[in-house]
């Protein structure tokens, strides 16, 4: 599963003394980050062939997508955001004490807003700062850099434009003593059951022992709150949603006619999920010449274009628990393979319990030596 690499120094002009050019590094995985390894666009094509219809939430975010996410976080309906903002600025010092000097890589970083609270919790106890940013919308992770940059004089950062998976397959190893990943703003929840197993599993396979992984997660609470928090009164959750068409317009020479198209949202109960989906207003085809697709729709028929999953703290904790892999160790003229698994630490809510934090640490859980 390689991607393509090319690392620069950042030479943009933008960054013109030399001082911040030296303290950032961009690592873009191939020509289109949000492809899949094997075909660009194959996950659009697997998506639209199915039935019913789904695109992966990753398509959302192109530079008008990542700014009109930003819009969302400030919405009175979208209390995700601000109240994950206030649990980190309560607890940020107490994370900071527990991990100390440590490396900051994170998953979806957007436009980093929340970081600068882990990052002021280390500047403020004298500890040394390394922040890895990775996300598929390259224009946001830049232009958040450099604002970093300029706001924090110690501080460097290597940046990684590509998907998660691709990312965190290519890490450097951890400049600091200790590394902890981060995924805010309960982007965990954008992944089914599947796929959440699977990428804990990548999470422990890419920490070390000692390491640590800070997650953000919405919590379960009243569909009429979820609801609204998807469904804004100003129309800019929509405006997210009917974005994603004019990005693959964009990306795959594509006809999509944004105004046949409705936004709709609504709580899943069952799966516990808020879904977001793209209504079709008429019987239609829409063709993406780069991909050589032609895709039917039927009055009303839907794509579905998000999950997001709503969270209980103790299933998802024990959920962690069980995540465990292996790291063979080669010693001597044996080999040794250290279990790791993810064992969560601490947690810390809101008063009203809308959101949580779970720091977790991966731990060798056992030795086994073979060979001699
Ligand atoms: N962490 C920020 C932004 C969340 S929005 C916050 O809490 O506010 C989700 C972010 O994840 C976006 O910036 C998006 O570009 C990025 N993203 C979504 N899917 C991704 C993927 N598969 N790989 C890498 N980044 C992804
Ligand atoms: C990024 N992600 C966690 C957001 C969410 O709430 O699932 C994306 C979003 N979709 C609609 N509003 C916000």
């Amino acid at each position: 599963m390689l991607e393509s690499v090319h690392t620069e120094t950042q030479p943009l002009s933008a960054l013109s003394p030399t001082d911040l050019q030296s303290r950032l590094q961009i690592t873009q995985f191939a020509s289109d980050p949000s492809s899949t390894a094997t075909q660009p666009g194959l996950d659009v094509i697997q998506g639209l062939s199915k039935t019913p219809k789904t695109l992966p939430a990753k398509y959302f975010y192109d530079d008008p997508g990542s700014q009109l996410f930003e819009k969302i976080c400030e919405l009175p309906e979208y209390y995700p955001t601000r109240t994950e903002t206030a649990i980190l600025q309560a607890y940020a010092s107490e994370i900071a004490t527990i991990t100390g000097p440590s490396e900051l890589v994170e998953l979806g970083s957007g436009s980093s807003t929340k970081t600068r609270l882990l990052l002021d919790a280390y500047v403020d106890i004298g500890l040394a700062s390394w922040y890895c940013p990775i996300d598929v919308s390259g224009g946001i992770l830049k232009q958040s850099a450099i604002h970093l940059l300029k706001d924090y004089p110690t501080l460097n950062i290597h940046g990684y434009v590509g998907t998660y998976e691709a990312a965190l397959a290519a890490l450097s190893p951890s400049q600091l003593p200790t590394r902890m990943i981060c995924f805010l703003g309960s982007t965990l929840g954008n992944l089914n059951p599947q796929e959440c197993e699977h990428f804990f599993a990548e999470l422990t396979q890419a920490l070390q022992p000692g390491e640590y992984l800070l997650l953000g997660v919405d919590l379960q609470k009243s569909v009429q709150q979820l609801e609204a928090a998807y469904n804004d009164s100003q129309g800019v959750t929509a405006a997210f949603n009917l974005n994603m068409l004019q990005h693959l317009n964009q990306r795959f020479q594509g006809d999509f006619q944004v105004e046949n198209f409705q936004h709709q949202s609504f709580y899943n109960r069952d799966k516990h999920q808020i879904e977001m989906h793209l209504v079709s207003q008429k019987a239609q085809q829409v063709n993406l010449a780069a991909l050589d697709l032609a895709v039917k729709f039927e009055q009303a028929e839907t794509i579905r274009t998000e999950i997001s999953r709503k969270f209980d703290l103790e299933t998802l904790k024990h959920q962690l628990r069980s995540v465990s892999q292996t790291l063979a160790v080669s010693s001597g003229g044996g080999a040794t393979s250290i279990q790791k698994e993810l064992t969560p630490l601490r947690t810390w809510t809101d008063a009203n319990q809308w959101f949580g934090l779970v720091l977790c640490q991966c731990q060798e859980k056992a030795q086994m030596t073979q060979g001699n």
